[in-house]
């Protein structure tokens, strides 16, 4: 296929979209948080979540929280450099996180699919989407992804403490879970790039003890409307299916990545969305009008990652993860924990278990961010 304008791609896209919506209305998956009575999250929204390996929960995040998280995040993007190799921004400022221990952003060419077909990632996206061509004048590279949150954005520290999206990890991996990472996946309107077909676990597919949770969950939580064109697909019920032979899927489908049965996550500013990390999930360049920003970040059940040999970013990097890797990863939850108690004072706190009895030892202070949150990327529980 020849790379189609934005508006060619925009025509493509449309009966897919309308097929997708429609399939996500019949399923459901979606509705504010509830609670049941012992204060756990509501066993419907568990059930459907692991029927379904993925759940909306809308209007989590209040107006206030997310103009804020918007504020910081529009900042950090602004900063980031105009080229990979570049330390300046495009307003020849010194780039944000050049003193990070890792890069803090993964930048695209416009429309492009980064990851689609290549070995990166341990090669877990294995083909390549409709990379359209860019309007003429656009920039030779946009933003695809920034990590560190929790360092560079006050509001993103703040959010990682947020005791409904802790309470609903608790639900889903047991009160002893521990993080994973966090990404904020950025599409700018007419330059984001695609993620290809992938599913996100890479090391627990041949486990005896595999199972549909074995590979945790991500949130995305949404700081403006997303839609088909510019949101994230998921192929609902695959995360029970083991590991899918996605080149085989896309070459039956005729090639097409417009995998039939998938559906958009369509949300407003303020819903949070959870997916199951075994899922089946993409999305496409974003030819649309609209930016999206998704606040990435995942739990796993401490089982999985104790004794496990580090995957995808942290391949090499960490031998095996041990308690004290775990212990220090974790410790970034219960100092955002404590950063949101100091904001929000009439919030209860959620109560993280690995840190009860030692909730002062790791306070949000100026000593914490040196030793707990300074590069806490560089520890993060990939499997
Ligand atoms: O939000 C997106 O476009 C991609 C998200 C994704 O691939 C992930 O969370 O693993």
């Amino acid at each position: 296929m020849h790379a189609p304008s934005p508006a060619e791609y925009a025509k493509i896209m449309r009966p897919y979209h309308d097929q997708g919506v429609s399939l996500a209305a019949k399923i459901g998956n979606r509705g504010p948080l509830r609670w049941a009575a012992d204060g756990q999250l509501h066993p419907d929204i568990l059930a459907a979540y692991w029927a379904h390996g993925y759940y909306i929960f809308e209007d989590v995040i209040g107006a206030d929280e997310i103009a804020a998280l918007r504020l910081d995040a529009a900042d950090i993007i602004e900063r980031a450099p105009v080229s990979p190799e570049a330390t300046v921004d495009a307003k020849g400022r010194p780039a944000h996180g050049l003193d990070y221990g890792k890069p803090a952003y993964r930048l695209a060419k416009p429309l492009a699919d980064p990851w689609g077909g290549t070995d990166l990632l341990g090669g877990r996206h294995p083909t390549k989407m409709v990379e359209p061509t860019p309007a003429e004048g656009a920039a030779e590279y946009a933003v695809f992804l920034i990590y560190g949150m929790c360092q560079s954005m006050p509001a993103g520290l703040r959010l990682y403490g947020h005791p409904h999206l802790l309470k609903i990890a608790e639900g889903i991996n047991g009160p002893d879970f521990t993080p994973y990472n966090d990404a904020i996946f950025v599409k700018q309107p007419g330059l984001g790039g695609s993620v290809s077909w992938h599913q996100d676990g890479i090391t627990h597919w041949d486990s005896p003890h595999w199972d549909a949770g074995i590979h945790g969950f991500n949130f995305q939580v949404q700081l403006y409307q997303t839609t088909p064109a510019n949101g994230l697909w998921v192929l609902p019920g695959s995360h029970k299916q083991g590991r899918i032979d996605i080149k085989a899927l896309v070459a039956d489908n005729g090639g097409s990545d417009r995998l039939p049965g998938a559906i958009p996550l369509v949300c407003a500013p303020g819903d949070v969305t959870i997916v199951n990390r075994q899922m089946l999930h993409g999305s496409f360049a974003n030819y649309s009008e609209d930016l999206r920003v998704s606040i990435t970040f995942g739990f796993h059940r401490r089982t999985s990652v104790l004794g496990a040999r580090p995957g995808l970013s942290m391949a090499g990097i960490i031998d095996v993860y041990d308690d004290a890797v775990i212990f220090d990863r974790s410790a970034v939850v219960q100092v955002a924990i404590d950063a949101r108690r100091q904001h929000f004072q009439m919030e209860k706190p959620y109560r993280y278990q690995p840190f009860l009895g030692r909730e002062d030892e790791f306070r949000f202070t100026r000593e914490t961010q040196e030793t707990v949150i300074k590069d806490y990327f560089m520890k993060d529980l990939a499997i």
